[in-house]
């Protein structure tokens, strides 16, 4: 079997005014749909966050790619790493979110490889990730704070017609009262068990304030996560660690580093989670040293691929770590390789985060993959067990084309509402 075709197609989808570390969300998110096709016709597809320099060098990549065998990821992925220069972890960056870019490649393409490979053998991409050890996987609530509007074409306004989550999405959130309702308003539709916030906004007492009204709405059985990526001191962090130890499930990133996350964890009775210090192989010797997390969140995109995060999970297992999965906003390409990815993971040890109750607009036929009793249950069909809806795919590169933005840049948004707002590493 040989890959024959490789189309890459950037695609922007509405995304609420949300607020993070960096800034604030712009009224679009990008992603990059990636689709390989062998030459007897069999499609691949996988989704990336969406960046133009991610972008070219998938298109680069196309002459590595075109060619190869589909079902021989380890020769694809040779033929890559010869390619591409390898980046270092600190390529990573400070955002909350990860800028290295030849991860993503890797990602794209593993996963694309897969759905054919599926395909080509009729079975699910779990069984290829070693078989199916849950049907449903089991996902987090994540609630943002955030200004008033749904993004998208309706920008920072409202659809005065919305109802339930819908209207809830385009509701602001700035205090204690906001998250609850938002948190209502999400588990009612989506029938999530757990939650997660995303802090790093206000000053840690505030945020202190909107954990404790989480608990006292849904009681010590619904989990609660808290992240304000790596914003806070190790004196911060310790002092509202000590302060959340009867609150949090656990504490996501509270300082920059494997040896602050290190100080900050022999202080406070917590488990301690990151998607912001161990974040690639080669900092997994440096975990273990200092053992600077009890979770790792993986993430497909950027750990370079499914495969990859099957190995880290392997890590995981023998190192005594927990495992979940970090998500930025994404459609349903992505939904399902992060539900393939939790449905063959033995270890999977919480539910994994997903931005996508922010979404609305979808690119794949049926439409949006159902939530229910906070799970997404493994899609039917061979592969992935979705297909793209060609018309709403052209629908969001049209939108892509329209927006005009390239790269996410929090930011320049954040600047638009707040013009003196710039980013800090460690802010509090
Ligand atoms: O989308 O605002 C956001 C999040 O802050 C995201 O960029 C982070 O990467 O969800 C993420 C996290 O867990 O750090
Ligand atoms: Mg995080």
């Amino acid at each position: 079997m040989r890959l024959a075709k490789m189309h890459v197609t950037p695609i922007a989808l509405g995304d609420p005014p949300l607020l993070n570390a960096a800034g604030l969300h712009a009224p679009y998110a990008l992603r990059t749909v990636v689709e390989l096709v062998t030459e007897d016709g069999i499609s691949g597809l996988a989704e990336v966050p969406g960046s133009l320099s991610v972008d070219a060098l998938l298109n680069e990549a196309r002459s590595v790619v075109l060619g190869a065998d589909p079902l021989n990821w380890h020769a694809l992925k040779a033929r890559l790493e010869t390619y591409f220069q390898p980046e270092s972890s600190a390529a990573r960056g400070d955002a909350p979110w990860d800028q290295r870019k030849v991860v993503q490649v890797f990602s794209a393409l593993d996963v694309a490889c897969l759905d054919i490979a599926g395909k080509a053998f009729g079975v699910p991409v779990a069984t290829l990730l070693g078989g199916v050890v849950r049907e449903k996987v089991p996902y987090s609530a994540y609630l943002f704070y955030k200004y008033e509007g749904a993004g998208g074409v309706l920008e920072f306004g409202t659809d005065p017609n919305a109802k339930g989550w819908d209207a809830a999405r385009q509701r602001p959130a700035l205090d204690a009262d906001g998250i609850v309702d938002q948190a209502r308003a999400m588990v009612a539709e989506f029938g999530f068990r757990s939650l997660k916030l995303k802090g790093g906004v206000f000053e840690p007492e505030i945020e202190v304030q909107s954990l404790r009204a989480l608990r006292s709405a849904f009681g010590p059985e619904v989990p609660i996560r808290y992240d304000p990526n790596a914003l806070w001191t190790v004196e911060t962090a310790i002092r509202y660690g000590k302060e959340l130890e009867d609150v949090l499930e656990y504490f996501e990133d509270p300082v920059r580093g494997q040896q602050a996350m290190a100080e900050v964890r022999r202080s406070v009775k917590l488990p301690f989670a990151t998607n912001m210090c161990t974040t690639s192989f080669a900092d997994l010797p440096g975990s273990v040293l200092s053992h600077s997390e009890d979770i790792i969140l993986t993430d497909h995109h950027y750990w370079g691929g499914l495969h990859s995060s099957m190995e880290l999970a392997a890590f995981c297992r023998s190192f005594a770590r927990g495992i979940s999965m970090h998500s930025n906003n994404h459609a349903g390409i992505s939904m399902a390789a992060m539900t393939h990815l939790g449905a063959a993971m033995p270890n999977l040890s919480y539910a994994l985060d997903t931005h996508y109750p922010w979404q609305w607009e979808e690119i794949i036929i049926g439409g949006r993959l159902p939530i229910e009793d906070g799970c997404v249950s493994l899609p039917k069909g061979p592969g992935l067990g979705v297909e793209l809806d060609r018309p709403a795919l052209a629908r969001a590169h049209e939108s892509y084309l329209r927006c005009g933005l390239a790269e996410r840049d929090d930011q320049v948004e954040m600047r638009k509402k707040v013009p003196e707002w710039t980013f800090k590493a460690t802010r509090w």
